[in-house]
């Protein structure tokens, strides 16, 4: 069992005193357990909950604030529902800790959550049968949520189910699309309303404004509740409160106005203190037995119980491991090159002082895509939208309409949902967009929701769309400054975390377009590849020499649209095998492009593909680990390439590895 930095000193006991006192969740096999505790035990067992996911996330790293905001939250719903029966959808699901240490995930699987052979750090239907609903991308929990009532209307059971959104689901689309279904769906659901005023950064836009009005507007609290307890405590309480609604509803708030989720047809309760277990019992066994739609809004704080997390709440959304005392995270270590991210943040800012028709715009993700240091020194030329990635594209897609430059910093996993403004609106229109994916590879620690693997495939179908990787920190500037000259859609990739540490030129160069890059002359095979697996083949092309006495040559491909077809075609004509890498599924990917380059021109060399299988690949420790367990390591690849290397070259090519 692995330390326990920072617990409190409540939690392990002195020498020479009394044996520990045996804690609560000790004896929490399944939320059966909480049902039977005695009520007075229940802050108790928030606390020691609290305790496990301090420990847990110090060391192993996680979304320690998101979690610790919402554990009374999770107390009071597995004390008044019976999950699996009853089903729990968490939007994102990055706030399911306590819910999983409820439902019989303790111990080491828990204390390596988001780690190799640990939990996931999300829900996830496979791991357990509480699980009902898997997520990692924002503002699904509320559709879900609908489908899954309806479902069961449809049916004729009677479980209950509980959507629990963030503040921030509510500047996604599709949580607003999915309100505007509720009433026409169903007369059963519940959807907690966690306002903790957070998104990773603040929250944004005139929703947040408005959570925040009705959360602290004490007039319109006060004739509500006041309201409320008064038709209530009327003789025929009930019905004479259905009246009051009714009379509400017709006088279109003439007289008392209703929130805007009345307006959408669902009964709102609330303000409610969200670390206030019996409230929140009170206020949820109600919403259980209500035979209307209800929208509980829960007044939490993002970080609660830790005193750095409350102090930090941004950095403490999501963070590697930290001492738990003090706030502080590990530094990286000395040597550790800057961040892709950090260095695309800094060229664009240097960019968008140069020209001002540059703006950046970010879907939520200020820091994470480095887009905070443009906030910080241009603010005009910096837009962040809330979680709405389609809107950001459209936007971007307008602004470039105007004679502006727009960069669209958006991870690549979640770009994914803005896959039809990229082709309705930028690619058709050949608009000039840029777009900066970050995350391209593996996010480990994540895992599958969160991994960017897809990109290559849904965008190098797209006409018009320039697609491209970079092999290093100094060429992604280089990318981004060609794209900014190029008069049309662009979309740069690159991986998480620290570059190559390459020294970044004074002025970024003009590549053109389309054109890759021979990095090592070979007359035995050649790799064509991209990004950091441009690393990898050099080093694999020098084993080859070393150890076979092969001359492997290298290319780094930068684009993978326009694919440089005559460099490719001039090797192809002359050497027995080619060999594709790329950090990207191998459907769809780079070496398809390749092979269709090579079909069109009826070339018949050999190729080897390597790249990511068909299958979504876990969460893990590292890329590393990640790689060895799909058979992607190093030495793995570098025996696929020498054993290639060895068949005949008489025998029939294979187009496919
Ligand atoms: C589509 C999508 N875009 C961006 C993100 C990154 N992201 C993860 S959590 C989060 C903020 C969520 O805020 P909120 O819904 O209020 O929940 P909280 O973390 O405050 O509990 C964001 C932007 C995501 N998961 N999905």
């Amino acid at each position: 069992m692995p330390s326990e930095p920072g617990m409190n000193s409540s939690a392990s006991a002195p020498p020479d005193t009394a044996p520990p006192v045996p804690k609560l969740l000790d004896e929490i096999r399944g939320p059966t357990d909480v049902k039977v505790l005695p009520a007075d035990q229940l802050p108790r067992l928030a606390a020691e909950l609290r305790e496990e996911i301090i420990a847990a996330t110090s060391l192993n790293g996680g979304h320690v604030a998101p979690n610790l905001g919402v554990v009374e939250l999770t107390v009071a719903l597995h004390r008044v529902f019976n999950t699996p029966e009853d089903q729990f959808v968490f939007d994102v699901s990055h706030q399911g800790y306590a819910h999983k240490l409820l439902t019989g995930r303790k111990g080491d699987a828990f204390r390596r959550l988001r780690h190799s052979g640990g939990l996931s750090g999300f829900l996830c239907r496979t791991e357990s049968a509480h699980d009902s609903y898997g997520a990692g991308h924002a503002g699904t929990a509320l559709s879900a949520a609908l489908g899954m009532a309806t479902a069961r209307d449809l049916r004729g059971s009677h479980e209950h189910v509980v959507a629990i959104c963030g503040d921030a689901a509510f500047t996604c689309g599709i949580t607003m699309e999915a309100l505007n279904n509720v009433v026409a769906c169903t007369k059963r659901l519940i959807v907690i309303l966690n306002d903790n005023e957070w998104s990773i950064a603040r929250n944004v836009g005139a929703m947040a404004k408005y959570l925040n009005r009705l959360s602290t507007s004490s007039t319109y609290n006060r004739i509500h509740h006041d309201l409320e307890k008064f038709f209530t405590g009327l003789p025929h309480g009930p019905e004479m409160h259905r009246l009051w609604l009714k009379w509400k509803r017709e006088t279109k708030d003439f007289f008392v106005e209703s929130s805007l989720f009345e307006k959408f047809g669902l009964r709102y309760l609330g303000p409610i203190d969200g670390h206030n277990i019996d409230e929140l019992i009170k206020n949820l066994e109600f919403a259980k037995n209500s035979s209307e739609p209800i929208l509980l809004h829960v007044l939490t704080k993002k970080g609660f119980g830790l005193e750095a997390a409350l102090k930090a709440p941004e950095k403490f959304h999501g963070l590697g491991s930290f001492d738990p005392a003090t706030g502080e995270s590990r530094p990286p270590a000395a040597g550790t090159p800057p961040n892709f991210q950090d260095v695309f943040g800094q060229a664009l800012v240097r960019f968008a002082q140069a020209d001002q028709r540059i703006v950046g715009i970010t879907a939520a993700m200020p820091s994470g895509t480095g887009l905070s240091r443009l906030a910080a020194e241009c603010p005009r030329q910096f837009f962040d939208v809330g979680i709405a990635e389609e809107h950001a594209v459209l936007f971007a897609a307008g602004l470039a309409a105007k004679g502006l430059k727009p960069v669209c910093a958006i991870y690549s996993t979640f770009l994914q949902r803005a896959y039809d403004p990229i082709i309705h609106d930028v690619c058709l229109q050949n608009l000039p967009v840029v777009f900066c994916l970050d995350r391209a590879g593996l996010s480990p620690n994540d895992g599958p929701t969160h991994h960017g693997l897809f990109d290559f495939a849904f965008l190098r179908c797209v006409p018009n769309a320039v697609v491209m990787q970079p092999k290093d920190e100094d060429e992604l500037v280089d990318m981004l400054h060609s794209s900014l000259l190029h008069n049309g859609p662009a979309f740069i990739r690159y991986p998480r975390g620290a570059g190559c540490g390459v020294p970044l030129k004074a002025e970024p160069s003009a590549l053109p377009l389309g054109r890759a890059e021979l990095l090592r002359p070979g007359s035995d095979l050649m790799i064509w590849a991209l990004g950091p697996m441009v690393r990898e083949a050099i080093m694999i092309a020098e084993k080859l020499a070393l150890e076979e006495g092969l001359s492997c040559g290298v290319v780094n491909a930068r684009f993978v649209k326009p694919l440089d077809r005559t460099l490719l075609l001039s090797q192809a004509a002359c050497l027995p095998l080619l060999v594709t890498m790329e950090d990207h599924v191998l459907a769809g990917g780079f070496g398809s492009a390749v092979l269709e380059a090579l079909q069109e021109a009826d070339c018949q060399v050999a190729v080897e593909r390597i790249g990511w299988p068909d299958a979504f690949v876990e969460h893990g420790s590292s890329v590393e680990d990640l790689r060895a367990t799909c058979g992607l390591s190093f030495d793995d690849l570098y025996r696929r390439v020498k054993a290639r290397c060895r068949q005949p070259s008489a025998t029939p090519i294979a187009l496919d590895a």
